[in-house]
This record gives structure tokens, C-alpha cells and sequence, in this order.
């Protein structure tokens, strides 16, 4: 098969969208394709050079006249430098805005044809496309791409109706890095973090905005302690994390709750976890639940988004409604308290990584698009 030299634009220091687009742009890049980054900043899970990989920062200078340094601008002026340099097949841009719209101008400022296929990940369009000072621009992004991809059927669906593209979407699944996410040994770390030999592990990690309802799972914990020995591991960093410390104080679980912040090790912290637990009231995906699984845990998840696309209710976890600290405590205590339970939800847990979303068969799915646009010389290719 023909070597496309691919661009690739994401959020290189957080998030899932960026970890998403590297670990794609890795395996790509494995299977002999040759990947530009063009980024603020080396993306951040690029954590060793390797072959057929190259990264063109973007820079852009504060000057005086700036109020706010025009870095949208500066991208589209370093995409279609990187274009016309290294005469690329195409570009993949994750992350409506600006990425899309960047890529957009960066095409019609060195008139060039060459594709763009964008991929949506979630508050692009569920948070931004609602914003009255953003929604025209996701449309434009996403219109003036060739391809448009979602994350889940959710997220395409949710798209659609809010934005009404011109064009078709295509679901196309997340997918984690398998050599990375598995049961691993975790040494003396449960030990190191205060975690008695009886106790049961609950763990969220996240981001800890808002838009993750933490305070639903405090809530729920509060409940649980009452019934079993168990702590909770809270991983991660982000604005709500004062407003979650003192509730965590004031419902009088200090003692039981552990805040390690942000963490390198997420699979060994994974594999000593009994169930991790996503209470948001948004989630485009949950990629965390995926990482979850890989390494052998089960899930209680909201009903939101995507989230009943990666959590089967009963299989390999629960579903619980937006908002509702009684039944997440109901659910996740079903999972603790009961050994066959937990044990085939973790077995099921790890077939759906196996399955549904194993990488391979994602990674697949996007090489084909990036053939199809080579194929149709843009235009999109469902219609
Ligand atoms: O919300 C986050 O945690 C960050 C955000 C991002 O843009 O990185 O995550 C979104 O993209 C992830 C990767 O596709 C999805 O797994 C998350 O569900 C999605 N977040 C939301 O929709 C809130």
C-alpha cells in the first residue's frame, strides 16, 4: 500500500483528544506512514522519538498590539508551511476549534487541494457548537472538511442535529494502546498509598471539571463506607478539585479518600482497582473507562454521551441515571460485594478492549478513510 505523509494537529499538553490523535499518529506511523505533528509543544503522550515521526512547533511571539497572541492564525501559517515543505497527502485534525478551521485557512491560504479529515471528540460540539459566539465556526470547520468523524454514535448523532452539516459523519470508535493498558504488578504501590490488605479500591480519574459531577460520586462514596472497607482513589488534577476536597471533609470521608493528582503509572494504579466509577453529566466517549477495562476493571457510568456504548449494563459494569448518588453507590457496592459478579465483569471487562475496540480494527477503520480521500481526491466520500 502507498506511504501517505499525514499532518497531524491536536492539543499536545492535555486530554483525551490528544491522546487519542498520538497513539493513532504511533500506530500509523508503525505501519510505515510518515506523520507530521504540527503543534504547540511535543504531544505529551510522545514520550520517545521514533522513526517516521516528525514534530513543526508553532510559534507565535507576543507582541504589544496582541491583546490575545493570534494562535489559531500563526497554526494555519505553520499547516500550510508544513504542507508545501513536505508535500503532505493530508491533514488529520482533532478537535473542531480551532484545529479544523486553522487547517481550512491554512488550505486556501497556499491553495492547495489536499484533504482534511476532522475528528470530533466531544465538547467541541456538545459544549462549544451550543455556544452562541462559537456554533457558526464548528460549522464552518466541519463543513469545509472532507471527512468528519465522531467519536461515538452519540456524539455524531448529538452533531447532526445541533449542526446540521452539509455532510455525513462517520463514527469511528477510540481505541487505547493495549501494551500499555494491562493487568500489571503493581509492587508496593497499593501499600505505599495507605491502602489496607481488606479494603476494597474505587478510582476515578479525570480531569476534575464540572462537567464530571465528582461531587455525585463523593456523595455516593459517603453511602458506601457505611456498608464496606474500601477507599477511593481520586487521579487527576483540575479547577473542581478545592470544591471536592472540602465535600469530601465535610461528609466526613477525609480518612478514606486519597487525591494522588495527576499520575504516570494509571495501569498499576488500574490493576490494584476494584471499580472505577465516571459520574459526568457529558462524556463524548470516556476514553478513561477503556483504560479502565484493559487492565481488568469493571465500570459505573453514567448514562450520558457515549458512555452506554463502552459500558454494556450488566456485562461489564453498570449504567446509572445523570445526577443520582443512591444508585451509584447501589451499583458499585452490586460490584464489590459480590465475587462472581466482579469477576466476570472484569473478564467481560477486558474482552470489550479485545473486541469491540481493539486497536487494530480502529486503527484500520481511519487508514481506510485516509486511503478513500487519497482515492476521491477530497470530496466526501459517503455521499
Ligand atoms: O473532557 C475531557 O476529559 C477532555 C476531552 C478532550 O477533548 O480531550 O475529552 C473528550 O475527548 C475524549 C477523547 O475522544 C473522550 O473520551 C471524552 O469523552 C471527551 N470528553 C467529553 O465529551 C466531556
Amino acid at each position: 500500500m502507498e506511504r501517505l505523509k499525514i499532518g497531524v494537529i491536536c492539543y499536545p499538553s492535555l486530554g483525551g483528544s490528544g491522546v487519542v490523535a498520538t497513539e493513532l499518529a504511533i500506530k500509523m506511523a508503525a505501519k510505515g506512514h510518515e506523520i507530521h505533528f504540527i503543534t504547540s509543544s511535543l504531544p505529551f503522550r510522545y514520550n520517545e522519538p521514533q522513526e517516521n515521526i516528525y514534530f513543526h512547533e508553532v510559534r507565535i511571539d507576543g507582541y504589544a498590539v496582541f491583546k490575545y497572541p493570534p494562535y489559531d492564525i500563526a497554526l494555519a501559517n505553520r499547516i500550510g508551511q508544513v504542507v508545501e515543505e513536505q508535500q503532505l497527502d493530508l491533514l488529520h485534525v482533532h478537535y473542531a476549534v480551532p484545529h479544523a478551521v486553522s487547517a481550512v485557512l491554512a488550505k486556501d491560504m497556499i491553495q492547495s487541494d489536499i484533504g482534511i479529515i476532522t475528528t470530533l471528540h466531544g465538547t467541541d460540539v456538545t459544549i462549544l457548537g451550543h455556544d452562541p459566539a462559537l456554533r457558526n465556526t464548528v460549522k464552518y470547520g466541519i463543513d469545509k472538511s472532507d471527512i468528519t468523524t465522531a467519536v461515538s454514535d452519540s456524539l455524531r448523532t448529538e452533531t447532526i442535529e445541533l449542526i446540521e452539516p452539509i455532510k455525513d459523519i462517520q463514527t469511528i470508535y477510540n481505541f487505547i494502546d493495549e501494551e500499555t493498558y494491562h493487568p500489571i504488578e503493581p509492587g508496593t504501590l497499593r501499600e505505599d498509598l495507605g491502602i489496607l490488605a481488606d479494603e476494597k479500591v474505587i478510582i476515578h480519574i479525570s480531569n476534575f471539571r464540572s462537567v464530571k459531577r465528582i461531587p455525585d460520586l463523593i456523595r455516593a462514596f459517603a453511602l458506601i463506607v457505611e456498608k464496606i472497607s474500601v477507599k477511593l482513589l481520586l487521579v487527576g488534577e483540575g479547577p473542581e478539585v478545592p470544591r471536592i476536597r472540602r465535600l469530601v471533609d465535610m461528609l466526613g470521608v477525609t480518612e478514606r479518600v486519597i487525591f494522588t493528582g495527576k499520575r504516570d503509572d494509571l495501569p498499576e494504579l488500574l490493576s490494584f482497582s476494584d471499580v472505577m466509577v465516571l459520574p459526568s453529566e457529558k462524556e463524548a466517549f470516556g476514553l478513561v473507562l477503556l483504560e479502565g477495562f484493559a487492565c481488568g476493571v469493571p465500570a459505573v457510568g453514567t448514562l450520558a454521551g457515549g458512555i452506554p456504548e463502552v459500558i454494556e449494563d450488566g456485562v461489564n459494569g453498570h449504567l446509572v441515571p445523570i445526577g443520582d448518588p443512591e444508585q451509584i453507590a447501589e451499583k458499585t457496592l452490586h460490584i464489590l460485594c459480590n465475587q462472581d459478579v466482579h469477576q466476570m465483569m472484569k473478564e467481560n471487562a477486558l474482552e470489550t478492549v479485545r473486541g469491540k475496540f481493539a486497536s487494530d480494527k480502529i486503527v484500520a477503520q481511519y487508514e481506510k478513510l485516509y486511503y478513500d480521500l487519497q482515492k476521491k481526491g477530497c470530496p466526501n466520500v459517503w455521499n
